[in-house]
């Protein structure tokens, strides 16, 4: 693998609760930047806000243990960095129409294909690591492993190319990209990270429904600001700044 940090250090099991959880408690023992923990199927896969993530075996899942010298709100602007790097990698080794949809969905064709789930030890002003757990659904067939709910808005690269893809040269391409972006983060700042991940946000300019807190909001997604915020004009003009929600587009005519 061509990365310097990244995943030389890897914490394998067939099976385990959530690789997040797990490479949590390996954080808190001090485990060092670049550690990846990876699973074969999980348990109690996660995504926000304790909701389930399926993880059927197939899938790639993983999480990365950084430790950026940064406070809080920044660490969770590097989840950014799992979306684009997502977004590129499968467009580049399987030309893929990918797009990234506000906060952290990668999408194939309009339906999602991988969730990442950031976190941090926030109870600090400092983030002593931070956790980006990313899951992609690769190779298992919609149909037969997930069940019937997701199926209209969810996809897998099976599903997409009529075949399954290779895993490790998968799993290393995130790595190589994960670690120039975090790179790059490093070097001149979160807005070229944005920048470069805007390119994919289709969902930009165009009138989305947002669901949040106790309500549903219908406006035009503006723009997403340099705290990873959304920016929604309501009809009546307003700009409401969301900083947690879930973004769905109307289907298409
Ligand atoms: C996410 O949350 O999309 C983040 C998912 C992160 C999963 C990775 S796997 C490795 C690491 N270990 C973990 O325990 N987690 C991370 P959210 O935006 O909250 O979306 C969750 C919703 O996605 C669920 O409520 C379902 O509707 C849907 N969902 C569940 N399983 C799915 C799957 N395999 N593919 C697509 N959507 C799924």
């Amino acid at each position: 693998m061509h990365t310097k940090c990244l995943g030389h250090n890897i914490f394998f099991s067939k099976v385990i609760d959530s690789t997040n959880d797990w490479a949590k408690e390996l954080a808190k023992l001090g485990a060092q930047e670049g550690t990846v923990v990876i699973a074969e199927t999980q348990t109690a896969g996660h995504g926000r806000l304790s909701r389930e993530w399926i993880s059927p075996k197939g899938g790639l899942w993983f999480s990365v243990i950084l430790r950026p010298e940064t406070n809080s709100t920044e660490a969770a602007n590097l989840m950014f960095i799992a979306g684009l790097a997502v977004a590129r990698v499968l467009h580049k080794l399987y030309g893929l129409n990918t797009e990234v949809k506000w906060p952290n969905d990668v999408l194939v064709d309009g339906k999602k294909v991988c969730g990442i789930l950031g976190e941090t030890n926030a109870a600090y002003k400092i983030a002593s690591f931070v956790i980006l757990g990313i899951g992609i659904n690769a190779n298992f067939d919609v149909d037969s492993a997930l069940p019937e709910a997701l199926r209209e808005t969810v996809t897998s690269l099976q599903t997409m190319l009529g075949q399954k893809v290779k895993l490790e040269e998968l799993f290393m391409a995130l790595m190589e990209e994960i670690e120039r972006l975090y790179g790059t983060h490093k070097a001149v700042g979160f807005p070229t990270i944005l920048g470069e991940w805007k390119k994919y946000a289709g969902f930009l300019n165009k009138s989305v429904e947002v669901a949040c807190a106790n309500e549903r909001l219908i406006g035009l997604a503006c723009d997403v600001d340099c705290e990873g915020a959304l920016l929604l004009k309501l009809k009546d003009g307003r700009i409401k700044r969301i900083l947690v929600g879930d973004v769905s587009l109307p289907e298409e005519p």
